[in-house]
């Protein structure tokens, strides 16, 4: 196990790309590149508890017990390119670790730099991350990984079996991607967090705000009858919906009383996936004046 909590392991990673060698340390923070600097959690705007530190909750590289043999046998690990800051890289982080397969993350994109590497273009030509490696296999497209790594990995538990099913963890896949995101990290998050005030659309963010309280009163209504989006336990549908809750009951806007959707968020926030991939501190991405 590399870099994992209170192992003093030092590692050199070759990120794609000749200048691209980042060097890790315990807490997986480059030495090379730059760090990020850590500061006081926003999480208490919400009253919630202690997020993770960036970098300071996922170990660098994990194997779940159930996984392990597996997986040695075959001698891979399965890497993820991305900054643990990245939600889209949060999405396939908790994924990967609820599903428990050996993987290895590389910080990449934001502080740590190396999407315009040319190697990394030749994984990922939109110069985004997450990227994934399984073997040799290469994929982006976050939910194209979760997907991808549900349905290699993850039969039965985390993705369902039975058709029918999947298409409905699909339905409320495309859902959350296509009704919550945009309002919620493109207008909410970077405009209160990746934009000084000076510069702020409050009526935009207010409007998101209020618009994200209607859609998912939507998933209030279904969560009514169920703990979880595609029924008792947690599965693939919960993933694109569930990462944006951290962010949404943290920032400073508008919310409705949405006592389902309420519960549910306590149910992920209780996972340890959850809290050590998407319950991360990211009050270091905050502009100046924001
Ligand atoms: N649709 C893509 C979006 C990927 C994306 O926008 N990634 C952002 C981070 S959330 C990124 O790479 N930004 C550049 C950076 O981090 O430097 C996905 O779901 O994977």
């Amino acid at each position: 196990m590399l870099g994992g909590k209170g192992v003093n392991v030092r590692q050199r990673v070759s990120l794609p790309g000749a200048n691209c060698v980042v060097t890790l340390n315990e807490a997986n923070r480059p030495t090379s590149l730059g760090g990020q600097q850590q500061s006081k959690p926003l999480s208490r705007i919400a009253g919630r508890k202690q997020p993770k530190a960036v970098g300071a909750g996922a170990p660098d590289s994990t194997v779940s017990p159930l996984r392990r043999n597996s997986r040695k046998e075959r001698n891979m690990t399965l890497k993820i390119w991305g900054r643990a800051t990245s939600v889209n890289v949060q999405k396939v982080m908790w994924a990967v670790d609820e599903i428990g397969v050996m993987r290895h993350r590389i910080d990449a994109g934001g502080a740590f730099g190396g999407l315009d590497a040319e190697d990394f273009i030749a994984m990922n030509p939109n110069r985004l991350v997450p990227v994934m490696d399984d073997g040799g296999f290469i994929l982006f497209e976050s939910n194209a990984i979760v997907r991808y790594l549900a349905s290699t990995y993850g039969r039965g538990g985390f993705r369902p079996t039975d058709r029918k099913e999947i298409a409905r963890a699909d339905q409320w896949m495309e859902w959350g991607q296509t009704s919550l995101y945009a309002d919620i990290i493109t207008t909410c998050f970077i405009g209160l967090i990746r934009t000084p005030a000076t510069d702020r659309d409050t009526k935009a963010i207010t409007a998101a705000s209020l618009r994200v309280g209607q859609k998912l009163a939507i998933l209030d209504t279904h969560l009514a009858t169920r703990k979880f989006v595609g029924g008792a336990t947690l599965t693939l549908a919960d993933v694109p919906a569930g990462v944006l809750m951290y962010r949404y009951f943290t920032l400073p806007i508008e919310r409705p009383r949405l006592p389902n959707v309420e519960a549910w968020y306590a149910r992920l926030a209780e996972r340890t996936p959850y809290q050590n991939n998407v319950m991360i501190d990211y009050a270091n991405l905050k502009v100046a004046g924001a």
